[in-house]
């Protein structure tokens, strides 16, 4: 018969010493389940079961790390291991990540919490798992070669602290880590405050910026790509794969988001005025913070932000780069804006047959069409809204907020009913003013008060402005 360790102490007199005194090397002699997600849609929230109160996060596209307590030590299992990620329905990448998913888990704690982290690795080659933005000892930082040996193939190392501060973290390798980001190996980490008002929402949202670089018919990312992505995710999610957030009106929310690929994001969202109230470096003072309607995300930063949900709709979210809300597409077609290709298309069409040109009014087009694709590979914008084809792809979504939803109900809505006389219309009316132009032409040069501008060339006598 096995004496359980609680047992033992008891019978050797050493009752009165906690579990927490006890040794790491002690404690973590059992390892706790490494529990796996399969499916790349969000999952419900985890309540709290003891400890402090706190509203959990909800990880788009994905769900956070149950865990165990041993004494009063929280334990988690990470396994790192070659996951396949859905991308969007019709895409499947082989990626790597933990428990069966990437992004890993989101894990979450309580400031003052002594977390236990195991760390399992299945992949092919070693790693280490940085707590990005944590203070702890440095000992427990996870740069491989610096602060601890690196995690070989079929080995389990364990991470413990205890957490300092609440706020908005991530954790990742810190070991080849150009290929394991590339990859898609990351995670979200959540401290919560310990006082259960402090900074409290009503709905809490996290996830990381990865981008990916996936030839049309591949399922592998080319991880020596440094700035010419094709894949451009939110939790390894594009448009139209990606969770909608639901928020209840008259709801505090919160968006978290972390940036783990080659360049900022500037993360916009439509319908209202915020302001950064957290970064990976802890919450923003209210003298410190200003408005905003975008928020730019440093590469390696953190950033989140507060708005109470007073005005439903159907509000767009999403990086503001242009290239960053489309899918796969190159980068080296031809613009054909304002050419007549009627021509071209006579001569092409006898060499290739079903030659189509496009482009001559915008690309507009490619948001309607079903055109064939090589195997595993997305429309580079797609996507419908209840008025016609949204045109999108990447780092896109809706933030929904509507009236009268339970609180933590998450289920997608439907698309928003607006109340009558508030949806753009087209104009029906006399045509009479549309037939000539608007304005006169206005002479070249002239400004409004008649005085004449002159650009002068530089190099040719003039003055020079270079
Ligand atoms: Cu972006």
């Amino acid at each position: 018969m096995t004496v359980s360790r609680r047992a033992f102490l008891a019978s050797s007199g050493l009752a009165l010493m906690s579990a927490s005194q006890v040794s790491g090397r002690a404690a973590a002699a059992s390892i706790p389940e490494a529990p796996i997600q399969t499916s790349p849609l969000m999952q419900p929230p985890l309540f709290p079961s003891s400890g402090p109160d706190y509203q959990p996060v909800v990880t788009l596209n994905g769900w956070t790390l149950p865990w165990r307590m041993n004494g009063d030590w929280k334990e988690f299992h990470l396994v790192a291991e070659p996951v396949v990620r859905e991308i969007a329905p019709g895409m499947k990448a082989h990626l790597w990540g933990y428990n069966g998913q990437s992004p890993g888990p989101t894990i979450e704690c309580v400031e003052g919490d002594k977390v236990r982290i195991f760390v399992t690795n299945k992949l092919p080659e070693h790693t280490t798992i940085h707590w990005h933005g944590m203070l702890l000892p440095s000992g427990m930082d996870g740069v491989g070669g610096l602060t601890q040996p690196h995690i070989k193939p079929g080995k389990t190392f364990v991470y413990e602290w205890e957490v300092k501060s609440s706020g908005t973290f991530m954790y990742h390798p810190h070991a080849d880590e150009m290929v394991q980001m590339a990859m898609g190996m990351m995670g979200s980490f959540i401290i919560h405050p310990k006082d259960p008002k402090f900074m409290r929402v009503d709905r809490d949202f996290v996830f990381l910026l990865a981008s990916y670089d996936i030839e049309p018919g591949t399922y592998v990312p080319r991880v020596n790509e440094m700035t010419d992505f094709n894949m451009w995710t939110f939790n390894s999610r594009v448009f139209p794969g990606i969770d909608h957030f639901v928020v209840r009106k008259g709801d505090r929310a919160r968006v978290r988001v972390g940036n783990l690929t080659m360049t900022n994001h500037p993360i916009h969202m439509h319908g209202y005025h915020f302001s950064v109230t957290c970064t990976d470096g802890g919450w923003v003072p209210e003298s410190a913070r200003w408005p905003e309607t975008t928020i730019d995300v440093p590469v390696g930063a953190m950033r989140a932000y507060d708005f109470v949900a007073d005005v439903p709709g159907d509000w767009a979210l999403h990086c503001h780069k242009s290239h960053h809300t489309m899918n796969a597409m190159g980068h080296d077609v031809k613009t054909y804006i304002g050419v007549d290709q009627r021509e071209i298309k006579k001569k092409i069409s006898r060499l290739v047959d079903g030659y189509m040109p496009m482009g001559s009014a915008g690309m507009a087009e490619m948001g309607e069409m079903e055109m064939e694709a090589p195997a595993n590979t997305l429309p580079m914008m797609t996507g419908f809204g209840q008025f016609g084809p949204i045109e999108m792809g990447g780092m896109f979504t809706v933030m929904k907020v509507r009236e009268g939803l339970d609180a933590n109900d998450y289920k997608d809505p439907g698309w928003f009913n607006h109340p009558e006389g508030t949806v753009a219309y087209e104009y029906k009316g006399s045509k009479a003013a549309l037939q000539q132009p608007a304005r006169k032409p206005t002479r070249v040069g002239a400004t409004a008060s008649g005085v004449e501008l002159r650009a002068v060339k530089p190099g040719r006598g003039g003055q020079s402005h270079y």
